[in-house]
């Protein structure tokens, strides 16, 4: 069996998911009530039988390295690991320039690692794959590397590295973020993107990124500087995701992937999972999504007034542990760990982080309310447009954004 090493990209800036990013890198952004985004990768490998990953943060990582430190503690026993690696500015006084920058600045590691394979992977995406199965195509195919791909809708292509890929898998051409993105052959409403996560062969990977680190003029960029040119001379094959098979997944979750790049599409992603039967199980046991184990109690629901028949409840909703949701009404909504809904209040199609307290009769719809933010009774927040865009982050959507730890009033 081949050795491999995961490397993990997390050092983005994520500045089109601000303000979710203002005090922590995408990757730790919460995602599914009980997740962050990070977790979605890191299970993909850990259930695909990928022990040892190396996390490469850089802006913003303090609640990032937590996460990893509380919930994906590995067996050191076994050589498994999952391990953050902070920018260290071991070549020189910078910083990371790109994504190749921040492999080629980490070479020491695959030095010492000696793997035969190394994937890199975004960290920012939700769905669910075996890598393994990725690595069979890439021997099957003797690439040198193998791009990870996706039909997306044509109109959303200038967003991704767009390829045109030959008969036998192999890319033809590579165009990261075009202008004017061309098409799939026979299907001109989609193109195939790239979706960011590449497996390449040890020595491609160094040789590669040592030969962007001399090139002053470039990007230090995966998309940019390293796929777009390296297909030209060397086999590059593209894998096609949607033929990936996973344990215990439904037909209609196939090729599922979100990028949620930007704050609406993280509302809708998020939103998609509270659907009475959703594309993306998140129930699916033999494939479970890991994350933090905690110590709060269950979530509770309280009959908070008899005599008036304020039933507290949620309907078509997720709710953590240690929400308590006590006379309010949640429909369509996204609850991470203790949240607190108090009496005559109604949330409805929102998302509210870890610590949120919704006070009595208040009329909460289209939010996302970040961590440790208090609304005081009697507010009303998602109805009134005009008033939302003064006091709060409003989204091209409509999606109202409280920042964490806002002082409401
Ligand atoms: P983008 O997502 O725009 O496109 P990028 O911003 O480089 O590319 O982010 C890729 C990953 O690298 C993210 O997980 C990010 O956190 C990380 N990253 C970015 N800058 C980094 C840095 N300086 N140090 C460490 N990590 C960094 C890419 C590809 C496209 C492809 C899309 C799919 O370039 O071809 O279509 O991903 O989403």
């Amino acid at each position: 069996m081949s050795k491999v090493l995961a490397m993990i990209l997390a050092g983005g800036a994520g500045t089109r998911l601000e303000p979710l990013t203002r005090e922590r890198a995408k990757p730790a952004v919460p995602f599914g009530g009980r997740y962050r985004i990070i977790d979605f990768v890191l299970s993909n490998f850990a259930n695909s039988g990928v022990y040892r990953m190396k996390v490469l943060t850089q802006y913003k990582s303090d609640s990032l390295n937590n996460h990893l430190s509380r919930a994906w503690r590995m067996t050191a026993f076994l050589g498994h690991y999952v391990e953050p690696v902070p920018a260290q500015m071991r070549t020189g006084v910078d910083w990371y320039k790109g994504s190749a920058d921040a492999i080629y600045q980490n070479l020491n590691i695959i030095t010492d690692e000696e793997p035969d394979h190394i994937f890199v992977f975004g960290a920012d995406h939700v769905y669910r794959m075996d890598t393994r199965q990725m690595l069979d195509f890439h021997c099957a195919k003797k690439a040198a590397c193998t791009v990870a791909a996706i039909p997306v809708p044509i109109e959303q292509g200038r967003e991704f590295g767009i390829i045109d890929v030959g008969p036998d898998g192999r890319m033809r051409q590579f165009l990261e973020k075009p202008k004017d993105p061309p098409p799939m052959p026979g299907n001109p409403k989609m193109c195939l993107a790239s979706m960011g996560n590449y497996l390449f062969t040890t020595d491609v990977l160094v040789q590669e990124v040592v030969r962007d680190a001399a090139n002053e003029a470039s990007a230090h960029d995966f998309g940019k500087s390293i796929i777009s040119e390296l297909y030209k001379n060397a086999p590059v094959y593209v894998y096609d995701f949607a033929q990936n098979e996973i344990a215990g997944q439904e037909e209609k979750e196939r090729g599922y992937w979100r990028d949620v790049g930007n704050i609406d599409v993280y509302f809708e992603s998020n939103m998609e999972l509270v659907e009475v039967d959703p594309i993306f199980n998140l129930y699916n046991d033999r494939w479970p999504i890991h994350t933090q184990p905690n110590n709060y109690p269950p979530a509770k629901f309280v009959f908070a007034d008899k005599a008036n028949n304020r039933v507290g409840h949620a309907t078509d909703s997720l709710v953590a542990e240690g929400c308590i949701i006590s006379g309010g009404h949640v429909n369509r909504s996204v609850l991470s760990p203790k949240v607190r809904v108090n009496s005559y209040s109604e949330v409805e199609d929102s998302i509210l982080f870890e610590n949120v307290t919704i006070g009595r009769r208040c009329r909460i719809r289209r939010a996302i309310i970040d961590k440790n933010v208090e609304i005081p009774a009697g507010m009303t927040i998602g109805y009134d447009p005009v008033d939302d865009k003064r006091r709060f982050h409003v989204t091209p959507a409509g999606v109202v954004v409280i920042p964490k730890g806002m002082k409401v009033t």
